[in-house]
């Protein structure tokens, strides 16, 4: 957390747009209401053409225009999602090492803190990876019934490349055993909820994937972590939902048990068997499953929805992803409401956890026209034609073929 001076030290430092941000934030602390259209007076540094949801705690998307042209997006274009903020990151600026702890409690033979730095020191691997909002897409459920929660387009997304120390390498460095009765991993973060009867926002995860690939971040994009982005130390879990890459990582307590908080039990979870669209559902453990592995998924990046085009040869291109467990095998597209398939060009990634891009050129004649685009992999996981089926009242995890409508003339 930022103390008082660091504060002061920081506004003397940085311009009018992180004062006006550390204002807003002071007004949100007291409980006033803020209103921005401007991501940039929100979080100082961040682009003023993403699209704003909600500057009170930020949700912030990416449009794909702004999106498609990086391999790895810039802090300045990423999305963001924050359930409650951590005083102080609502900026681009690094956090600070120095005096952050993170505790390692639980199933372990030695319970310790550490200090962050002490990170620092140890063996540093890079990874890159979609980070996704479970909730990205969560519009396109609306064809079925609209779910609760922000309207998220395809842009609470992004391709980066987080920097740090694997779980396991901090265990063995500190020559800390986890008990065999550990089976899950539960993240904290220093953040805490606005009101005091609000349940704090953590997530567990599977011990065997954590100890497999979990990384303690420390940098994205080959920068120090970017506070709004969880800096300084981020818990990340390549393959999984960006929702359960907890940002401000303060604790790790090894359980036999899922977490029983609200945001992992009575949220982010998506019902084992389909339920009607419309239905009312309450999560439990044991009837649903928690947003961890991201679900096959393509997005169209050109052309854009509602573009107009001329006839002829187009290209069309977009990428594609899974939660890094198997090849994909292909792309398609269609222009004709799903009656035939044209395979795309795939591009290899660096990280069978990054996104591949995929492009395909294809005659469009004059009319309205509808592109839809479907991802397969080496697993046989598909992306369904009508993904409403997979309605849930929140709009998780939505992975069905993608469609943008253009107009040739
Ligand atoms: N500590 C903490 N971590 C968090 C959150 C939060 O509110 N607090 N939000 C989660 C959600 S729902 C998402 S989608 C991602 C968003 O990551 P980003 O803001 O870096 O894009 O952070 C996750 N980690
Ligand atoms: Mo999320």
């Amino acid at each position: 957390m930022m103390s008082p001076i660091d504060r002061r030290e920081f506004l003397k430092q940085s311009g009018s747009l992180a004062a006006a941000a550390a204002i807003l934030d002071v007004r949100r602390l007291v409980g006033g209401d803020v209103t921005t259209s401007n991501a940039a007076e929100f979080i100082a540094g961040k682009d003023r053409r993403l699209i704003v949801y909600n500057a009170k705690v930020g949700e912030i998307e990416t449009p794909l225009e702004l999106l498609r042209d990086h391999r790895l997006t810039p802090k300045e274009l990423l999305f963001v999602r924050n359930n409650q903020v951590f005083p102080g990151s609502l900026t681009l600026k690094p956090g600070n090492l120095a005096g952050w702890k993170i505790e390692l409690a639980g199933l372990v033979n030695s319970p310790r803190t550490i200090n962050a730095s002490e990170l620092e020191r140890l063996e540093q691997v890079e990874q890159e990876l979609v980070l996704q909002c479970s909730g990205n897409s969560r519009s396109r459920f609306a064809r079925a019934v609209k779910p609760d929660g922000v309207p998220w387009q395809n842009g609470a997304m992004g391709n980066v490349r987080f920097g740090g120390v694997r779980l396991r390498t901090v265990l063995d460095a500190l020559d800390i055993r986890v008990a065999s009765e550990a089976k899950f991993v539960a993240a904290e973060g220093h953040d805490t909820p606005d009101k005091p009867d609000a349940a704090d926002f953590e997530h567990s995860l599977p011990l065997a994937d954590a100890l497999d690939r979990s990384l303690l971040a420390l940098r994205m994009n080959g920068e120090p972590l970017p506070l709004a982005h969880g800096g300084p130390v981020r818990f990340v879990m390549p393959g999984y939902y960006a929702t359960m890459n907890v940002k401000w990582l303060g604790r790790l307590r090894f359980e036999a048990t899922e977490s029983t908080n609200h945001h992992h039990v009575g949220r982010y979870r998506t019902p084992r068997k389909p339920i009607p669209p419309g239905s009312k559902f309450s999560s439990t453990i044991e009837n649903s499953e928690p947003n961890w592995d991201m679900r096959i998924k393509s997005v169209v990046f050109a052309p854009l929805d509602g573009q107009k085009l001329p006839a002829g040869p187009t290209e069309i291109r977009g990428v594609a992803w899974n939660d890094g467990q198997a090849k994909l095998n292909a792309v398609e597209v269609s222009t004709d409401d799903g009656r035939t398939w044209q395979r795309t060009q795939l591009v290899a990634a660096s990280s069978p956890f990054a996104w591949q891009h995929w492009k395909v050129t294809l005659p469009l004649t004059r009319g309205q026209q509808t592109i839809q685009c479907r991802a397969m992999d080496a697993l046989g996981r598909k992306q369904p034609l009508d993904g409403t089926t997979d309605w849930n009242p929140a709009g998780y995890a939505w992975s069905g073929v993608d469609s943008v409508r253009v107009e040739v003339s």
